[in-house]
């Protein structure tokens, strides 16, 4: 059976970027066709200046909404990263086996890095050393795919060549992944911004619609969606970058296609008004779940525990044949 590994990072509330680049496909595919893990990457979150207590917060608000979009316990595996050391083990020996050139020329690296320092901050190591813990995320399980955003595509191909290396290095102890991204919505744009991904570690609130905002909220957002000049509702990435994001959410809300769509309206404003009704319908059923999982937070907990356990049975295996394949002394 086909193993999938993916995950999100508390870095801020989940986005509609990371419900149609990524997580409703978990739930809706992967659960169920594959020996599936999902993972609440804390220690990822450490990587750029943050408030504790705020990531521990969004740790379990992640986890709830991962629930909440549909994954199931009894179908698959949901645990918190720093809930399993195997992670960590494993991504100090990968730091062995990959370069500082690699890291540098990440394009996350460089775009976030350029951000801390607007912001004042200076750049951690744990920035530039990240896509190796998500390489050791990855390969400790062995996972054949890794379900993800466009946005991650550098970081699964990194991944590929560390294992590679590492097994002609030291012998095959690796599965090599590959990243798999869903047709439409695998990068859905900020609303204000439609050149820049919708990110959740973004400021700026009114382009980024959160799986969590009331009806009205996301109506406001997507309402007020920078659009271009034009006035035709033309599918055309590039020259129309505002209507092509609002037309891929409808089609990613829908069903539909996002050329076909784009022939359907006369008008911005019908767009935005259709466009919106969907994006509320599709995350309704995301908002009423984790209310209710909200108030069962014993069920949350539970989960995440057995979770760990079961990943930590997993990994222990891989990881331990890495640390004899590098040349580290069994400890008996
Ligand atoms: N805008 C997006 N469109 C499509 N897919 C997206 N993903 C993220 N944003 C979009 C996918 O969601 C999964 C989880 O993402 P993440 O938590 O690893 O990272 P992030 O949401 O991109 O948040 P960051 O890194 O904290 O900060 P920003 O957002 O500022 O870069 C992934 O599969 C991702 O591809």
């Amino acid at each position: 059976m086909t193993r999938v590994f993916s995950g999100v990072k508390p870095t801020g509330h989940l986005t509609l970027g990371n419900y149609l680049g990524a997580m409703r496909r978990w739930a809706a595919v992967d659960q169920h066709q594959s020996d599936a893990l999902f993972c609440v990457v804390d220690l990822h979150a450490l990587t750029v200046d943050h408030d504790p207590a705020r990531v521990c917060r969004l740790s379990r608000q992640s986890a709830t909404l991962l629930l909440a979009s549909g994954l199931d316990p009894r179908l698959c595996t949901v645990f918190v990263q720093s809930h399993v050391d195997e992670h960590a083990r494993l991504s100090y020996v990968l730091e062995c086996v990959a370069t500082d050139g690699e890291m540098r020329r990440m394009i996350q690296y460089k775009e976030k890095s350029v951000r801390e320092q607007r912001r004042g901050g200076s750049v951690r190591l744990s920035l530039l050393t990240y896509p190796v813990l998500m390489a050791a995320d990855i390969l400790a399980y062995g996972a054949d795919e890794v379900p993800v955003g466009d946005d991650q595509a550098q970081h699964v191909e990194l991944t590929r060549d560390l294992a590679v290396r590492f097994n002609q290095r030291y012998g095959h102890t690796f599965v090599v992944p590959r990243a798999t991204h869903p047709a439409v919505g695998a990068r859905v744009m900020n609303l204000q911004d439609p050149l820049s991904k919708m990110g959740k570690s973004d400021d700026a609130g009114p382009g980024i619609v959160y799986l969590l905002d009331e009806p009205d909220v996301v109506r406001k957002k997507i309402m007020r969606a920078v659009t271009d000049s034009g006035r035709e509702v033309v599918y055309d990435r590039e020259a129309r970058p505002g209507v092509a994001n609002l037309l891929e959410i409808l089609a990613a809300c829908s069903g539909g296609n996002p050329e076909a769509l784009g022939g359907v309206y006369e008008s911005y404003g019908a767009l935005k008004r259709d466009t919106a009704e969907a994006v509320i319908e599709v995350l309704r059923p995301v908002r009423e779940r984790h209310k209710e999982l909200c108030a069962d937070p014993g069920f949350v907990e539970e989960v995440l525990r057995d979770g760990a356990e079961r990943a930590r049975g997993m990994a222990r295996p891989t990881v331990d044949a890495a640390y004899r394949a590098i040349g580290l002394l069994p400890a008996g």
